[in-house]
């Protein structure tokens, strides 16, 4: 009655923006990712007769504010007359700061969950699971360069290629380490309901989705460097017109898009994408990383930075 799994955050290079139902969870576009190395949650699902309610500590210290959601993943998984869980996260970075802490959580939760609830499931199975929780979770079930298509009636993931087979490294620059302001899922129906530039992010998508896999396919950095940005532009611009405006940059954000155009003119190979808070990723030819980060840790308002390579998909650890 009892699972641990290991999951990492992934990183879109083609966003997941807007929802086509709330509901289920269902994005409205689809998305391609790269899924980290270094950055992990280890989840463990313990589940007890002698449990009256679910109870989850995160890095070793209760936390009643995540239960509810961790909870209903559970539920999803086990079904509601499952027993109660103890649930223990252990997360190697910051949560809820837009490091998609919400992906390697609820890849790693959904399976712990099966195993513990002794279902062997499919990779699309618990790609619905786990995207019903968080939608980015579904890419973080598989590693390397990691493709979310919407089906007739859900989701499902692929491999696009593997991290072995394009090595690519991701110096993240932590401009802020507190809690975002607005979630995603809020910031996103604000900009679904009231941006003008929604539909056409909605049509546009399958364009950036055709050139971004087709530069994966071809190995080709330049190519998926101008399919990322753009997109990742793009999705910024949608909210910076929504009403209320949701903007998740600050000063140190911009400073180090203006390092990383000033590495670009050297010729460097690095681009940037920004997610659903301050941070920026500079995705990195391998051999130019540690120029790269030691040009973000010496912009002004960088607080740190991290770097990760490529890594695998979510998977089971042996119980503690
Ligand atoms: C992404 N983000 O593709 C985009 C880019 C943030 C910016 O997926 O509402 O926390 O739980 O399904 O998975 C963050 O969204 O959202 C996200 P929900 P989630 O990575």
């Amino acid at each position: 009655m009892q699972g641990t799994a290991i999951a990492r955050p992934n990183i879109a290079l083609i966003k997941y923006w807007g929802k086509r139902d709330v509901a289920l969870n269902l994005p409205a576009v689809g998305s391609i990712s790269i899924t980290l190395r270094e950055l992990h949650t280890r989840m463990q699902v313990v589940f007890d007769r002698m449990l009256e309610t679910d109870a989850l500590t995160v890095n070793d210290v209760p936390d009643e504010k995540m239960l509810p959601r961790l909870s209903a993943c559970l539920d999803l998984v086990a079904g509601v007359d499952r027993p109660g869980a103890r649930i223990t996260s252990q997360c190697n970075f910051p949560i809820a700061a837009g490091l998609a802490s919400s992906a390697s959580s609820f890849a790693a939760l959904t399976v712990a969950a099966a195993h513990a609830a002794g279902k062997s499931l499919t990779t699309a199975e618990l790609a619905g699971l786990a995207g019903r929780a968080s939608g980015s979770a579904a890419r973080s079930l598989l590693g390397g360069f990691v493709e979310l298509v919407n089906t007739d009636d859900g989701i499902s993931v692929d491999t696009l290629c593997d991290a072995a087979d394009w090595p690519l490294t991701v110096v993240v620059a932590v401009t802020e380490t507190g809690p975002k302001p607005v979630s995603s899922t809020e910031a996103m129906e604000i900009s679904r309901k009231t941006s003008p530039f929604y539909s056409t992010w909605v049509e546009q998508q399958p364009a950036d989705l055709d050139a971004a896999r087709a530069a994966i396919e071809d190995r080709d950095f330049q190519a998926l460097a101008h399919a990322a940005e753009h997109n990742c532009l793009k999705m910024h611009s949608i909210m910076w017109a929504s009403r209320p405006p949701t903007v998740y940059w600050n000063a140190a954000t911009i400073r180090c898009l203006e390092t990383i155009r000033s590495l670009q003119a050297r010729d460097l190979g690095v681009f940037f994408t920004i997610d659903a808070g301050p941070q920026v990723k500079a995705v990195c030819v391998p051999g130019d990383a540690a120029e790269v980060e030691a040009a973000l840790r010496a912009t002004p308002g960088v607080e740190g930075t991290m770097v990760s390579a490529l890594g695998p998909g979510a998977g089971l650890e042996p119980d503690a």
